[in-house]
C-alpha cells in the first residue's frame, strides 16, 4: 500500500485539508469567554471531542477528494464499476473505533456532570423568580434583611446555588460565559449549580421562548470578589432597612 501509486497524492490532499481544518478551529474564536468551574470542565470535552471530530473529517474527507479526483469515470462511460464483497476489517475497524469513542465519551461527559452537580458547604443561596419578561433575584437565607435585585451578584471563587421559580410560563436562565442553562419550570423549582471562577459581567439570557416580549428578557451575572459581594449584602441590606424606616420621609418627600 505504502508503494501505491494513491499514497504520495492521498498524504498531499490530508496535509492541505488538516492545515485548513486546524485553522478554521483555531484562528477563530468560536465560543465566548469562560468563567466558571463548571464552563472549564465542558471546555475540555468540547476540545477532545472538536480534536476526535477533526481527525476523522480529515481522513474522511481527504479521501472522499482523492477519490473524486482518481476514480472520476470516463467521459460516456455508463458501465458499472467492478463487483465489490466489501472489506471485513475495515468494517471491523469502524465499528469497533466509534464504539470505543462514544463510550468513553459517555463516560467522561457523566463524570463532568456529576462534578458539576456537586454541592459545596460554603455555597451562597440564591432565590430566583422568572416572570414575562424580567428575572429578580432574592437573598434570604443567611442573611438578616432579605432584598431583591435585578441582577445577579456572585461571589468569585464561592459555589453559588440559584433556586428557580417561574410565576407564569416556562423560562430558561442561561449565561454563556458560565456554560450553563437551566429551564424554570412553573410548580417546580429548578436549581443550578455554579462555582464562578472569573471577575465580570456576563448576561443573562431568557432561552426558552415565553412570549412577545422574550427577546428582551435578559439581566446580568456580576462576578465580584468576596470583599466586594460581603459589601453588596451589607449595603443592599441597609438600603433595604433605610427605606422601611423613612418610609413617612419619602411619603412627605413626594408630597410637593
Ligand atoms: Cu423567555
Amino acid at each position: 500500500m505504502l508503494r501505491s501509486r494513491h499514497t504520495l497524492p492521498l498524504i498531499v490532499i490530508t496535509l492541505v485539508v488538516s492545515a485548513l481544518t486546524v485553522a478554521g478551529i483555531m484562528l477563530i474564536e468560536w465560543t465566548p469567554e469562560r468563567a466558571s468551574v463548571q464552563a472549564d470542565r465542558y471546555w475540555v470535552l468540547l476540545l477532545f471531542l472538536v480534536a476526535a471530530s477533526a481527525l476523522i473529517f480529515v481522513i474522511v474527507t481527504a479521501v472522499l477528494i482523492y477519490s473524486v479526483i482518481a476514480f472520476r469515470a470516463k467521459k460516456g462511460d455508463e458501465s458499472d464499476g467492478p463487483p465489490n464483497h466489501g472489506n471485513t476489517a475495515l468494517e471491523i475497524t469502524w465499528t469497533v473505533l466509534p464504539t470505543i469513542l462514544l463510550a468513553a465519551m459517555g463516560v467522561w461527559a457523566s463524570i463532568v456532570l456529576i462534578q458539576n452537580d456537586r454541592r459545596d458547604a460554603d455555597r451562597e443561596t440564591i432565590e430566583v423568580t422568572s416572570q414575562q419578561f424580567a428575572w429578580s433575584f432574592t437573598w434570604r437565607d443567611g442573611v438578616r434583611t432579605p432584598f431583591e435585585t435585578g441582577d445577579l451578584y456572585l461571589p468569585l471563587g464561592r459555589q453559588v446555588e440559584l433556586k428557580m421559580r417561574s410565576t407564569d410560563v416556562i423560562h430558561s436562565l442561561y449565561v454563556p460565559e458560565f456554560r450553563l442553562k437551566q429551564d424554570v419550570v412553573p410548580g417546580l423549582t429548578t436549581t443550578m449549580l455554579v462555582n464562578a471562577n472569573k471577575v465580570g459581567t456576563y448576561p443573562i439570557i431568557c432561552a426558552e421562548l415565553c412570549g412577545v416580549g422574550h427577546g428582551t428578557m435578559r439581566a446580568r451575572a456580576i462576578v465580584m470578589e468576596e470583599d466586594d459581594y460581603q459589601q453588596f449584602l451589607a449595603d443592599s441590606q441597609r438600603e433595604v432597612r433605610t427605606q422601611d424606616g423613612s418610609t413617612p420621609a419619602t411619603a412627605s418627600a413626594a408630597t410637593p
